[in-house]
């Protein structure tokens, strides 16, 4: 396991690195955002939940750099991740996933168009070959999906069945509201709590993660193996990045004379899109596999 050991070394290196630059997403939609967790928790208590949203991660256009988002600083440092054979899960070794068909399709793109894309960024994660998890997809029984959606009032349920749920493609200013024009996709992450604390019960330092959600922006235009404007397949494998606990990676760089972003080394886990890219890099891989690689055991 050398490999992965190296690999480990860079992306600490690497995430040391991204946190001396400044982050650049405006404090505004990050107030935004933090105001939306707030009314999510409350909603989750009020109803009794043994779990609350605990991480927002959004991915950004080009021009901004995307961010990570906590609701509590203090689990900044702890990190957060699924329990192998967590009772509370049903107890299975499998990470499972399912994409709504109720919302999903992509902007100017059919609806077979999108799934096809999405259930290929699946796969590209599935075979990363220094982890066998595997990835599961379940029916999403023709059900609107979507525990963020239904709290904030734009259609899904207040329940999750798979662990990594695609809730959906919508219009983020209509159901998100304000604040969310340069947000291409976002992950919301969920943790276990118990008495009203948050729960670590295979005493890891990291977070129990209950069940994650994400959603795509339908505001943008989307297409299919093209980078006019931007990519399904390169986006849902961002986002399912951070389905699969990643967080962001590499330094940020801006071009003064075009405000363009840049990033070094360029992965698909960097903060904003900056192109087609649906193969994984040396650091993406790296990152899953200091995850992934003794899935189930630690
Ligand atoms: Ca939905
Ligand atoms: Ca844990
Ligand atoms: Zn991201």
């Amino acid at each position: 396991m050398k490999k992965v050991k190296c690999y480990s070394f860079v992306l600490a290196f690497a995430v040391i690195l991204a946190l001396i630059i400044a982050p650049v997403a405006s404090a505004q939609s990050v107030n935004k955002i933090k105001k939306m967790m707030e009314k999510i928790n409350a909603n989750l208590e009020a109803m009794g939940e043994d779990f609350r949203l605990e991480v927002v991660d959004f991915l950004t256009y080009k021009d901004e750099a995307g961010q990570t988002v906590y609701y509590n600083n203090r689990t900044k440092q702890l990190g957060h991740h699924w329990v192998p054979g967590d009772p509370r899960r049903g107890g299975g070794t499998n990470i499972t996933w399912l994409s709504d068909q109720v919302d999903g399709a992509a902007t100017a793109v059919s609806q077979a168009g999108t799934q096809a894309a999405m259930a290929r960024a699946m796969e590209t994660w599935d075979d990363v070959n220094c982890s066998s998890i595997p990835l599961v997809q379940l029916p999403d029984f023709g059900i609107d999906w979507g525990y963020v959606q239904w709290i904030v009032g734009g259609g899904g349920i207040p329940g999750w069945y798979a662990d990594i749920t695609h809730a959906g493609w919508f219009s983020f200013f209509t159901v998100f509201g304000a604040g969310w024009g340069n947000v291409l996709g976002v992950t919301f992450t969920y943790v276990w709590v118990s008495g009203g604390e948050y729960t670590d019960i295979d005493n890891n330092k990291k977070l129990d993660v209950a069940f994650r959600e994400i959603y795509y922006n339908n505001d943008f235009t989307w297409g299919i193996n093209t980078d006019s404007p931007i990519d399904v397949e390169t986006v849902v494998l961002h986002e399912t990045g951070h389905g699969l606990s990643q967080g962001h990676f590499g330094r940020i760089f801006r071009t003064e004379a075009n405000g363009m972003l840049h990033f070094a080394p360029r992965a698909v886990m960097n903060a904003a899109y900056s192109g087609i890219q649906q193969e994984l890099t040396g650091t993406d891989n790296g990152g899953h596999c200091s995850i992934w690689a003794h899935w189930p055991n630690r």
